[in-house]
């Protein structure tokens, strides 16, 4: 049976593959795992029926036979650790690659969806205009130790893992903000994450809101 994620049904970015789903989607890719897709209303997913899969009432979700999964990063990590292709063989190097995972989603996601935030929900608030610029720059740090592990790496330890994966899908919600390109090598770096085949696929299939 394939495993099934959930999708919004009307994605408010259009299709720019922002929305959580992408990285889940991203991962079965790149483990060559089919999928099936559940589009999701913003009304269902506050319904029970939603709710008894994921208690905040977002998405993605992940249903496989009687397992249900929510949170992308568990997802990823569930995908990552029952397919070859995302996470190292060797005991450290798999435990760094989670830790990257963990420091995408606990660390560098954090400030980034603060200035997110900040300038579509607070956007009218009179104070923003003040404050804006210390979120941005509370990016700007946190993009700055980044760029400085990366060096002139390709990826984050060597080759490329779920580690990567998670950070690119974080970073890439910055794009549009201009803040990722003051810093070239992570431009680069997410640059190398698209281009990657299963990547492609990904952002194509939440394109068409179909696996
Ligand atoms: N920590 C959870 C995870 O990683 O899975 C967070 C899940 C989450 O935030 N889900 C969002 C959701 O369901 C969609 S991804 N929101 C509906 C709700 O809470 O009622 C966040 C998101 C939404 C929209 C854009 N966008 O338009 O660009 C990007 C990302």
């Amino acid at each position: 049976m394939l495993p099934t994620i959930t999708a919004f049904e009307r994605s408010p970015d259009g299709g720019k593959g922002l929305a959580r789903d992408t990285r889940v989607r991203w991962a079965l890719e790149e483990v060559g795992q089919p999928y099936v897709v559940r589009l999701v209303s913003f009304h269902a997913m506050k319904e029970p029926a939603h709710l008894g899969l994921h208690p905040f009432g977002q998405i993605p979700t992940y249903e496989e036979g009687d397992l249900a999964l929510f949170e992308s990063g568990a997802i990823v990590l569930y995908i990552a650790e029952r397919h070859a292709g995302l996470l190292p063989d060797d005991a450290h190097a798999r435990a760094r690659a989670i830790t990257w995972m963990f420091a995408a989603l606990n660390t560098v996601e954090p400030p980034i969806l603060e200035l997110v935030t900040a300038k579509i929900l607070e956007g009218d608030k009179p104070w923003t205009a003040e404050r804006l610029p210390l979120v941005a720059d509370r990016v700007r740090q946190r993009l700055g130790q980044l760029s400085a592990r990366l060096g002139d790496a390709d990826w984050l330890d060597g080759t490329f893992s779920a580690g990567d994966l998670m950070m690119v899908s974080v970073l890439l919600r910055l794009r549009v903000s201009g803040i990722l390109d003051e810093f070239p090598n992570l431009a680069a770096y997410v640059a190398r994450g698209e281009a990657r085949p299963a990547y492609k696929q990904a952002f194509a299939a939440q394109r068409r809101r179909l696996g």
